[in-house]
């Protein structure tokens, strides 16, 4: 198949990247936000996310004349649908008394929606979207059939998850395996066609709801393995062992890749898409639920840590350093980071956080600096939330000028123990029991 034109509706970490490397690969791309701030921002030349390379390409989109931005869709050959689908914060569904979290799938059903006046027999309509099982077939079809044209007859359906690394989206969005899962061979052979314009890595076609699952699968298994990481940091805890040390000899095994524990799980992607499972299958999926608990916990294991380390809580001047889901991303969501400071706060510590990526977004409960030197001075404890590389690389000896705290707590295990000991202070770990 052949593509004059495409159109990318959502511009956030999946689309945005997706539309410029489109564009600058010489194909006319429309990208379509619903968000007028977005289209604003973007016109004006600016970027309003924060990943490495981004505002280049985006440049680069621009000036090619290939890149326009619009807040409605409009006629192309390909449709490419990248919009959140974040779970409802307040309805929760019940299964034998256990809980879990929903799906909210309103803004795939709006942005399929807004193709539907658009489409065209032999288009092609991509979703990208990470979705519960069988959203391609139960959900977009029905939408775009609405139209008149059936799905994989008169025009191509297919699903095709975004597989990338926040932080290394632009080189793995070329590189990586591509799935594509279309509702007919026709159809995954059309988004094979479209995704081949510039991803490198391996084509691999299937049908949509294979793919979707397999998206939910990688996240699913990370996240589980994730937990155990933290279920083992707290055992570790409780029986005087470094966790990091254990992890480090279990992983010369070599059937063995245990991951790194942390403060919890955060992001829109891995604390996100296992619900997908429980919600569409509770009856079935025991280890996934409990995988989320653990990982969903691990904040308040973090607030035990703190107490220990810090006496009390109470009055206690707390530096949060970092409150991002992860080292080196601007991205806020789902972050435990966000979520410790708050739990922290509501015990009753002075919370003084500050994220270098964000340092200017506000929260109700705790305070935000714009600068380190503003979270460190009057503090009692500092506390590492994130491993973003300035504070790995922080200097001991000029943060104990920075601040009467002599105590650190380190949630990533990425502090260096004999500098910040030789600097005066005393480091506690998470995973590592200290009194
Ligand atoms: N984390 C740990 N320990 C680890 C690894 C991660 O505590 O050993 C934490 C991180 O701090 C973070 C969370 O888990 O809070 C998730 O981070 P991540 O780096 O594992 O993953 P994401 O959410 O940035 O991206 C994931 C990736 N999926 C997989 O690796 C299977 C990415 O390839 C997906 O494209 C992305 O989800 C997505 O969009 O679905």
């Amino acid at each position: 198949m052949e593509f004059k034109k495409i159109c990318v509706i959502g511009l956030g970490y999946i689309g945005l990247p997706t539309a410029s490397t489109f564009a600058t690969h010489g194909i006319p791309v429309v990208g379509v936000d619903v968000n007028q701030r977005v289209v604003t921002t973007l016109r004006n030349g600016g970027v309003h996310i924060h990943e490495p390379g981004l505002r280049t390409l985006v440049e680069a989109a621009t000036k090619s004349g290939h890149l326009t931005v619009s807040s409605e869709p409009e006629p192309a050959d390909a449709f490419i649908i990248a919009v959140p689908t974040p779970f409802y914060a307040d309805e929760l569904g019940s299964y034998h008394g256990e809980t879990f979290k929903k799906a909210d799938m309103r803004a795939v059903q709006s942005a399929t929606e807004a193709i539907l006046p658009h489409l065209r027999p032999g288009n092609l309509v991509v979703l990208e979207s990470t979705s519960p099982p069988r959203t391609t077939v139960d959900l977009v079809a029905p939408i775009l059939e609405r139209s008149g044209l059936r799905a994989g007859v008169d025009f191509h359906l297919a699903y095709s998850p975004e597989r990338v690394l926040p932080g290394q989206i632009l080189r793995e969005l070329i590189e990586n395996a591509r799935v594509i899962g279309g509702v007919t061979l026709q159809s995954a052979q059309a988004g094979a066609d479209l995704y081949s314009i510039f991803v490198k890595g391996e084509i691999v076609q299937t049908d949509a709801t294979t793919a979707e699952m397999v998206k939910l699968m990688e996240n699913t298994y990370r996240d589980i393995n994730i937990a155990i990481a933290n279920e083992f940091s707290r055992l570790a805890d409780r029986f005087g062992v470094d966790v990091w040390e254990a992890i480090g000899i279990a992983n010369r095994h070599p059937r063995v890749k245990i991951l790194r524990p942390g403060p919890g799980v955060g992001g829109h992607c891995i604390s996100v898409d296992p619900w997908f499972f429980v919600e569409a299958a509770p009856d079935l999926t025991p280890l996934i639920y409990h995988a989320r608990q653990v990982n969903d916990s691990q904040p308040h294991f973090v607030i035990e840590l703190v107490r220990r380390a810090a006496g009390a809580l109470d009055g206690k001047h707390i530096a949060a350093l970092g409150l991002a889901f992860k080292e080196d991303v601007d991205d806020l969501r789902e972050s435990p980071a966000v979520e410790i400071a708050g739990l922290l706060a509501e015990r009753g510590a002075q919370v003084k956080a500050f994220e270098p990526y964000k340092p200017d977004e506000r929260f109700d409960g705790f305070e935000t600096t714009l600068d380190l030197p503003s979270a460190l001075d009057g503090a009692d404890l500092l506390l590492l939330l994130v491993g973003h590389t300035a504070f790995r690389e922080l200097d001991p000896r000029e943060v104990a000028r920075l601040t009467p705290a002599r105590k650190v707590v380190d949630t990533r295990g990425v502090l260096d123990p004999a500098a910040w000991k030789a600097a005066g202070f005393e480091l506690f770990r998470l995973g590592l029991h200290q009194e």
